[in-house]
């Protein structure tokens, strides 16, 4: 009996291990351990564009939902006033001005993110994440002269993402074509397809020579090719069955978001689900066109809420928003008319895009770069706001944290806890960028430093934040920055002049 008593209790014990490690394995796969995370992105948002933000006449029940029931960030700022260098400071948590080729880019421009730079997709693969982007992209593609008929390399996937469907660019440039993972989608082999943002090709229509084609015309620049009755930046041939349907783009994205969650449910995963509205031109698809009152602008915002709405409904539906963290932004701020006649600044009636900021798009202005900035994660993130500084740039560190990786971004800040609304601490200071000019914000204050170039850019009629001497604002009682106090405290301009130059001196450029 003695003797068997030691196997009986080994075996029982086996018996145990074993079903445990079943157990283990089998919640794994039903229920991944680790939070999914999704950065909703959209392209132009303002800062009052929302109903969560202010905003009256135009409804976003979706995106207000979003905000009310998670944590609503007053304080929260894309990296720079325009697209490319806030795109490449979120993915890379590395201030754009550290970057040079970090500026709009042409369609046919190289990828300016280093393959070997640590970005989000990449530190969450190495923690066992599947990672995809829909949407736009804009961060440039290839090493120069792509041949878009061929495999289309470096792009998102050598950065870290495991699958990609995107536009090159954006809406309004050459090609206007979707690429899946470096493969233009839809493309025939016998209608190759050629670009160039020098010249035209022979025979091709464009804006400027045929103005009876469109059926949006532009109002500055954009008078290249004409695709789909507008005409856009930048010359294009061939690829007639790849070439998107622009009313149609906002339901593809989504369409492919919605599977890319489906198919990668099982496993912890990242997307970045990258809008394309409002940017222009704004072509909402006909179910929607008239939805705001507003023309075609207030329309797409209309559509891009809902597009949200359907997405959330998707994550609701597969059993994965309580395991799901959710950020939404903006990558920079609004413009009413960015070169298309669209009706948008005919049709805006009492809403104001940058809601009580100054300036815009483009702008060194608050509007310029304080955007929308939700997170959102159900029965974990509770309902709240919080006015915290906080940066698209503070993602890389944070996410890491959140995934367990000790990776930090150059200029990125963990702020976990603020996104996750456990705590009201944010980042004590911040420089803020528009087309390769820097201004600084510290506490409630802000100082642009002096800029020779045109105050409005009056084609799109938006402040630049150009003055040929300091300005220095406190946002505390003037946060619309109508009050330039810089005479008035020459103390607090020295010192933020100092810490402004502090940061852009000494660290160094890559
Ligand atoms: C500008 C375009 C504007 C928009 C912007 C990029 C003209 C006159 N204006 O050069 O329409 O495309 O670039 O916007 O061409 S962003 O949001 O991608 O930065
Ligand atoms: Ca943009």
């Amino acid at each position: 009996m003695t003797i068997f008593q030691p196997i009986t209790i080994y075996s029982v014990l086996c018996v145990l291990l074993l079903s445990a490690c079943k157990q283990s394995s089998r919640v794994e796969k039903t229920a991944p351990t680790q939070p999914n995370i999704i950065i909703i992105y959209a392209d132009d948002l303002g800062y009052g564009e929302l109903g969560a933000y202010g905003a009256t006449t135009l409804k976003t029940p979706n995106l207000d939902k979003l905000a009310h029931d998670g944590m609503r960030f007053t304080n929260g700022y894309a990296a720079s006033a325009t697209c490319t260098p806030s795109r490449y400071a979120l993915l890379t948590g590395t201030y754009p001005w550290r970057n040079k080729s970090a500026k709009i880019l042409p369609g046919t421009a190289s990828l300016i993110i280093d393959t070997a730079q640590l970005t989000i997709p990449k530190l969450l693969k190495a923690k066992g994440y599947k990672t995809g982007i829909v949407g736009k992209w804009h961060l440039g593609l290839g090493r120069g002269n792509v041949d878009w008929n061929q495999h289309i390399s470096p792009g998102p996937n050598e950065v870290g993402f495991d699958h990609s469907y995107i536009m090159a660019a954006t809406q309004d440039r050459v090609p206007t074509v979707y690429i899946e993972n470096g493969k233009v989608d839809n493309l025939d082999p016998n209608d190759p397809i050629e670009i160039s943002y020098q010249q035209n090709f022979e025979g091709q229509s464009t804006g400027k020579e045929n103005p009876e084609l469109l059926k949006m015309k532009p109002s500055h620049g954009h008078d290249n090719s004409i695709i789909n009755g507008i005409s856009r930046i930048g010359y294009m041939k061939g690829g007639e069955t790849a070439k998107w349907i622009d009313e149609d783009m906002a339901d593809h994205f989504l369409q492919k978001a919605q599977q890319y969650v489906k198919s990668n449910k099982n496993e912890p995963f990242f997307l970045y689900y990258a809008l394309q509205q409002p940017h222009v031109p704004r072509t909402p698809h006909p179910r929607f066109v008239g939805s705001s009152g507003m023309g075609p602008r207030g329309d797409v915002i209309v559509e891009a809420d809902w597009c949200v709405g359907e997405f959330i409904k998707t994550l609701r539906q597969e059993g994965l928003l309580e395991n799901t963290l959710i950020v939404f932004s903006s990558d920079n701020g609004p413009v009413v008319n960015d070169g298309y006649h669209d009706d948008s600044v005919e049709k805006l009636g009492d809403h104001i895009p940058a809601g009580p900021l100054r300036g815009g798009k483009y702008s060194l202005f608050e509007a310029g770069t304080r955007v929308p900035f939700i997170t959102y994660w159900k029965g974990t993130i509770l309902p709240g706001v919080s006015d915290a500084l906080v940066s698209q740039l503070d993602l890389l560190s944070s996410i890491a944290n959140f995934a367990g990786s000790n990776q930090k971004g150059q200029d990125s800040e963990d702020l976990l806890a603020t996104f996750l609304g456990k705590s009201k601490t944010g980042r004590k200071e911040l420089i803020l960028e528009a087309t390769s000019r820097t201004a600084f914000r510290k506490g409630n204050w802000v100082m642009i430093p002096p800029y020779k170039g045109k105050r409005v850019n009056t084609s799109v009629n938006i402040e630049l934040g150009n003055d040929i001497i300091y300005q220095l604002y406190n946002l505390n009682d003037d946060l619309g920055q109508q009050n330039n106090v810089a005479q008035a405290y020459p103390e607090k301009l020295a010192k933020m002049i100092t810490a402004y130059k502090e940061i852009l001196d000494k660290k160094p450029k890559r």
